[in-house]
């Protein structure tokens, strides 16, 4: 309960901002964008987890104030990176913020700071699309509008393969679960039907949580598109100018 009210004077004193962690094209190395991550230092706590703000913020009815707070600095960021070529500040965003009226709200917030919609992605997770109706609803304006869609975690939740084909999807990202056993015969043939998938499909894969050499090389061998992990490039604030890469 502490807590609560901390995260409601959180969100009004701008102690939540957004590190960004980049990807690239898995061919070139290309940069091709960041995921923005919010992070909370609590001024007596430190540093408090998404994955408990996040939540906390869903049960007290802060989600749309937070998820709006988070959106706008993702889209200001964006518009400072807007010299990059083919670059996408991709945006967490929970089920609980996809009531009707989101999609226009998010249009008119890319209006007003001129940032063009392909520069912005929503990252939802499958339950998200499995069973909310609204939810769809609101994606599908903003996909039609030109903004990406990716589904997180794909392969950890419900999912509907049949369904995947109407959904309005850009990017598949193969959770991280799957990068990280892409060594054993299982792992490798996982991400090598989401990337077949994927392909069929017309969207774009993208491999999250990559951490060594090796799985970078066995992830350019199956032909997934995008990738991100920490052997790549640690989620950090925004430096002046670009993302900061430590490794391309
Ligand atoms: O960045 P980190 O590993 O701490 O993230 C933990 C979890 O919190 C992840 O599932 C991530 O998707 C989620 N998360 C991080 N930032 C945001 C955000 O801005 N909004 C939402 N809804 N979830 C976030
Ligand atoms: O659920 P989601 O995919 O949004 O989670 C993103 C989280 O994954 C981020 O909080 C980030 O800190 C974490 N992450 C990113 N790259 C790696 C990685 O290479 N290894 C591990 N263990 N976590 C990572
Ligand atoms: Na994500
Ligand atoms: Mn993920």
């Amino acid at each position: 309960i502490a807590l609560e009210s901390d995260l409601r004077d959180a969100v009004a004193d701008d102690e939540i901002v957004l590190h960004f962690q980049p990807s690239f094209a898995a061919a070139d190395s290309a940069l091709r964008g960041v995921e923005a991550l919010a992070r909370w230092t609590h001024p007596e706590r430190g540093a408090v987890s998404p994955e408990v703000f996040v939540p906390l913020a869903e049960e007290c009815g802060l989600i749309h104030r937070l998820g709006r707070h988070l959106l706008e600095l993702a889209v200001r960021q964006a518009h400072q990176w807007s010299a990059l070529p083919d670059f996408t500040v991709w945006v967490n965003v929970s089920g609980r913020e996809l009531t009707p009226g989101y999609a226009d709200s998010v249009l008119k917030l890319l209006a007003r700071e001129a940032v063009p919609a392909h520069r912005i992605g929503i990252e939802v997770t499958e339950s998200v699309l499995a069973d909310e109706d609204v939810a769809v609803q609101e994606l599908g304006h903003l996909h039609e509008a030109g903004v990406l869609v990716a589904i997180d975690d794909f392969g950890t939740g419900y999912s509907s393969l049949s369904r995947l084909n109407s959904l309005p999807v850009s990017l598949l990202k193969i959770d991280r679960s799957f990068v990280s056993e892409i060594e054993t015969p299982f792992g490798y043939a996982t991400v090598d039907v989401v990337v077949r998938l994927a392909r069929t499909l017309g969207v774009e894969t993208v491999a999250e949580g990559v951490e060594t050499p090796r799985q970078l090389e066995l992830l350019r061998e199956v032909g997934v598109d995008l990738a991100s992990g920490f052997f790549l490039g640690r989620p950090a604030a925004a430096q002046a100018g670009a993302p900061r890469i430590i490794q391309g």
